[in-house]
């Protein structure tokens, strides 16, 4: 509650932003040059955003580069550890390698926060099917069984084979559509309704949730930092959301974007505590 308070008082007087503005983009002393090794720099969708190396996530095989990072967050005082891969929108030429990550992570959900095209520009190849088609993305073959929702978000029902093995599995994703990149989205209920029932369906999962926009840093950021407040509030931890965008930076470089991003996860999360949209759980606060 307390933190609560801060958080208000700190959105009134500017310092919120202010020291959103001062907190360091890229920490300090990260290295990202496996990014920019010649036969890596086609798998980047931005020349600008680059995984750290020592947080990137290693597929296994000769070619072991993608453009992501693991992000784990933990949730003081609980035994919750929160863990997401954030990445960057699959090129055409990256889809087989998404899918390898996807699967050697055992991820089974997908959280897409971008349309594949936004103002006339590309910002996320679509490397699934068409309902209810199938596609081959190097060794995995992809089915995608339905395709519901509403205005703000489809949920697609998938699943994925990995051919070598001879392997199947179910996964979900679930694709937020009113959401522009640079911007903020466009109803702060509906990113909430949606960001509840991510966590619904992570709920008992120790996988990482995989998480994408275009570059992975901006909206990816927004998500990540909801979620993390939400559980905080449940588990009746303060909420510092600056500290929560460190612990983000600290894995993945530039998370949350812009200032108007920033403020608009900082006013969602006083919504969610004041309206009660998530309560502490009795059950946790004695742990
Ligand atoms: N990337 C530039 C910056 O951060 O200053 C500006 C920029 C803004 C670039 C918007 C692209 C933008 O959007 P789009 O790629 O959709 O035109
Ligand atoms: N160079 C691009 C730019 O600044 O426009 C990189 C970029 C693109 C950065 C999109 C962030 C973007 O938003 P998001 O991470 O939400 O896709």
């Amino acid at each position: 509650r307390e933190s609560m308070i801060q958080l208000a008082e700190g959105l009134i007087t500017g310092t919120v932003l202010a020291q959103f503005d001062q907190l360091y983009r890229k920490k300090p002393g990260m290295t990202m040059s496996c990014a920019k090794l010649p036969q890596n720099i086609s798998k980047n969708r931005y020349r600008d955003i680059s995984p750290y190396d020592a947080t990137r996530v290693i597929l296994k095989s000769h070619e072991d580069y993608i453009n992501a990072n693991y992000i784990n967050m933990e949730i003081p005082s609980s035994s919750i550890i929160n863990q997401y891969i954030a990445c960057q929108g699959p090129l055409p030429n990256t889809c087989p390698d998404f899918w390898q990550m996807t699967w050697e992570q055992g991820s089974a959900m997908v959280v897409m926060l971008t349309t594949q095209v936004e103002r006339g520009r590309v910002k996320c190849h679509q490397y699934w099917p068409e309902p209810t088609g199938s596609s081959l993305y190097g060794n995995f073959q992809i089915a995608c069984h339905s395709e519901e929702g509403n205005p703000a978000y489809v949920f697609r029902e998938m699943t994925l084979t990995n051919l070598e093995k001879n392997e199947s599995r179910q996964l979900t994703q679930i694709q937020y559509i009113a959401w522009p990149d640079h911007g903020v989205p466009d109803d702060s209920s509906d990113f909430l309704d949606f960001v509840c029932l991510v966590r619904k369906k992570r709920a008992g999962r120790e996988e990482p949730v995989v998480v994408h926009c275009s570059a992975g840093i901006g909206r990816t950021g927004v998500l990540i930092t909801m979620e993390t407040a939400m559980c905080l509030i449940e588990c009746n931890q303060p909420v510092y959301p600056l500290d929560i965008v460190r612990t983000m930076r600290d894995q993945r470089a530039m998370m949350i974007q812009t200032p108007s991003q920033y403020r608009f996860v900082c006013e969602a999360i006083l919504k969610v505590y004041e309206e009660g949209i998530v309560k502490p759980l009795k059950t946790l606060l004695h742990k």
